[in-house]
């Protein structure tokens, strides 16, 4: 069920994961689930979802926002940013030039749609808290894209932690401190990894210097698929 294999996974979580994941993730194995790695307090669970997992998410997702599709927006000072968008949840993450916020609507005026529970079962299996998320940002990679160094704080409490989901080609995610500057450390995010940011790394710097184009074939039309799961108010 799981993609890879090799030094990246565990024979145990694979069993653990394949299992879970069949059965929609169910009780039982939350627990037992670690991250394969953890940087900086990042927790990273590499090799998480199965390639045909992978796929039927991403077709989910493009039915799902069929009509609340991705959108280039601007920053609050009117620079365009290089990802498009979208949002999934009671609440979606929006920038324009009234600033960074959450909105229950699309843009276009219609309601965000709702987290599959495909999506809430990762949430579930890997972060540790009971409240479910009430926002899945989308966030596409098109190539020659990257998203700069920062922080996750427009949610009301940083107690609860941020997840986020990697699907198609590879990013070099660049983890960094509370403070701009200083120290950073990258890795190579593949298809199927997840990334936990909680505790300390709730709010560290954090960003996507490149993607390597072409490097998965996992959506159509190339590039990179992000989900960034987060409670909100
Ligand atoms: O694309 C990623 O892996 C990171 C996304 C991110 O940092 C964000 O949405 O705040």
């Amino acid at each position: 069920m799981l993609q890879g294999g090799g030094p990246r996974e565990s024979a145990e979580m694979t069993h653990k994961m394949s299992i879970s994941l069949e059965r929609g993730i169910c009780c039982g194995f939350y627990g037992a689930m670690t991250p394969n790695l953890t940087i900086r307090g990042f927790e990273i669970y590499e090799g998480f979802l199965a390639s045909g997992d992978q796929q039927t998410l991403v077709e989910e997702l493009r039915a799902l926002t069929a009509a609340t599709p991705m959108v280039q927006p601007v920053t609050p000072s009117g620079k365009k940013m290089s990802v498009r968008m979208t949002s999934l949840g009671s609440k979606g993450w929006i920038t324009d030039r009234s600033g960074y916020r959450y909105e229950a609507q699309h843009p276009n005026g219609l309601d965000w749609p709702a987290i599959p529970d495909s999506i809430l079962s990762i949430w579930r299996a890997v972060s540790g808290v009971d409240r479910l998320p009430d926002c899945c940002l989308m966030n596409y990679y098109a190539e020659a894209t990257r998203m700069g160094m920062h922080q996750d704080k427009d949610e009301a409490n940083f107690d609860w932690p941020a997840v986020s989901v990697s699907l198609g080609d590879e990013a070099l995610f660049r983890m960094g401190n509370d403070t701009r500057g200083g120290k950073t450390d990258s890795i190579w995010l593949r298809s199927g990894d997840v990334v936990v940011m909680g505790g300390s790394a709730r709010l560290a710097y954090h960003g996507i210097d490149r993607i390597k184009f072409g490097s998965s074939p996992l959506l159509a039309k190339g590039g990179r698929l992000n989900l960034t799961l987060r409670v909100v108010d």
